[in-house]
């Protein structure tokens, strides 16, 4: 059975449907391509000398792993010389960074966390790489941190990529969400999903329970009355699920359904959450909108929320619809 390839797709999405110019078609290609090349970085492991600290610290005092800095480098050189980009942002940089003079340069802007889950890395776990695309507006000569505060209601296209038992790029255009399977032997990505959508209701919550003492009154509401099950107000049972990387939750969430929460909480309160908004939290809202889904910070869409820094935090509420709109709800009543 042939099936449909990334690039194919991607052209149809050009030609048929006129949601994506042909720059923004290249760019995402190179982005799966590197994807491919993290890829053979994680599955090598052990055998590649990939595991383990870097001895450094990224601009959130957090210690990278090599593979943190691996992922980073392959995604800034293969990205640099396209003439799509305009610049780039990193979570594991402090700073954008701007494609170099001897490059031509392009007008979009590209944010991504080259490998979300770091600590699943040494234990084999599943983790990912998460990207965002943005317009750069206006017409002004040169790129700065400000052309990058936009709010993700601009993004053009996000995305991740999931190191798992099979490793998947699931990838939106604003016209819904695919997912494409890498095939090893042929070295390319097929389309195995189309139209992806988030079930309305879910019987599964996925949360740090670890933090409970810490969290609102609001959230600690709701994971209270799904732990009383069937015989609580809910009158079901809920199941639990925690990965500990936004890629596989987020995953299994398109799949069948769920919701997840990273909340603000009271042990640092002027941190309003532990995700980050541009390269984290708005291409997993975009993602998950375009499924049908719902993505709030507990009080407003996070599409809608205008970013005052590049690295800013955020409270992540998100997966099925009428789950979401719940704790919505208990946040508004106070
Ligand atoms: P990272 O970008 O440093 O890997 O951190 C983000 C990750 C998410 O993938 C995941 O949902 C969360 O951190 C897990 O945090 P915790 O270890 O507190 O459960
Ligand atoms: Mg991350």
């Amino acid at each position: 059975m042939s099936r449909v390839s990334l690039t194919q797709y991607l052209v149809e999405q050009q030609r048929e449907h006129g949601h994506i110019p042909g720059e923004l078609r290249l760019l995402i290609e190179v982005v799966a391509r590197t994807c491919k090349r993290i890829a053979i970085s994680v599955n090598k492991g052990a055998l590649g000398d990939v595991l383990g600290s870097a001895g450094t610290a990224n601009v959130q005092g957090e210690v990278q792993k090599k593979l943190d800095v691996i992922a980073n480098e392959l995604l800034l050189e293969a990205n640099e010389w396209g003439g799509n980009l305009a610049a780039m942002a990193s979570e594991e940089m402090d700073t954008i960074h701007l494609v170099p003079n001897r490059y031509p340069q392009g007008e979009y802007l590209l944010l991504y966390d080259p490998l979300d889950g770091s600590s699943n890395i040494d234990v084999n776990v599943s983790i990912g790489t998460i990207f965002s695309v943005l317009k750069k507006r206006g017409n002004q000569q040169g790129v700065s941190e400000a052309d990058f505060l936009q709010p993700g209601n601009t993004q053009v296209a996000a995305g991740y990529c999931v190191y798992g038992p099979q490793t998947m790029l699931v990838l939106t255009v604003g016209d819904g969400v695919a997912m494409f399977t890498l095939d090893r032997e042929m070295g390319s990505w097929s389309l195995t999903a189309e139209n992806v959508r988030i079930p309305e209701d879910t019987k599964e919550f996925a949360i740090n329970m670890s933090n409970m003492r810490h969290w609102a009154p609001p959230v600690r509401r709701y994971i209270d009355e799904c732990l009383a099950g069937s015989t609580g107000v809910r009158k079901k049972d809920f199941n639990m699920r925690w990965v500990a990387s936004m890629v596989a939750d987020v995953h299994r969430i398109l799949t069948r359904g769920g919701i997840f929460m990273y909340p603000w909480d009271q042990r640092e309160p002027d941190k309003p959450g532990k995700l980050r908004l541009m390269y984290e939290a708005n291409p997993m809202a975009f993602l998950v909108e375009q499924a049908g889904g719902a993505a709030t910070n507990g009080r407003q869409r996070i599409l809608d929320l205008q970013p005052g820094k590049l690295h800013e935090r955020v409270s992540v509420i998100l997966g099925s619809k009428n789950e979401v709109e719940r704790v919505t709800g208990y946040h508004a009543q106070g």
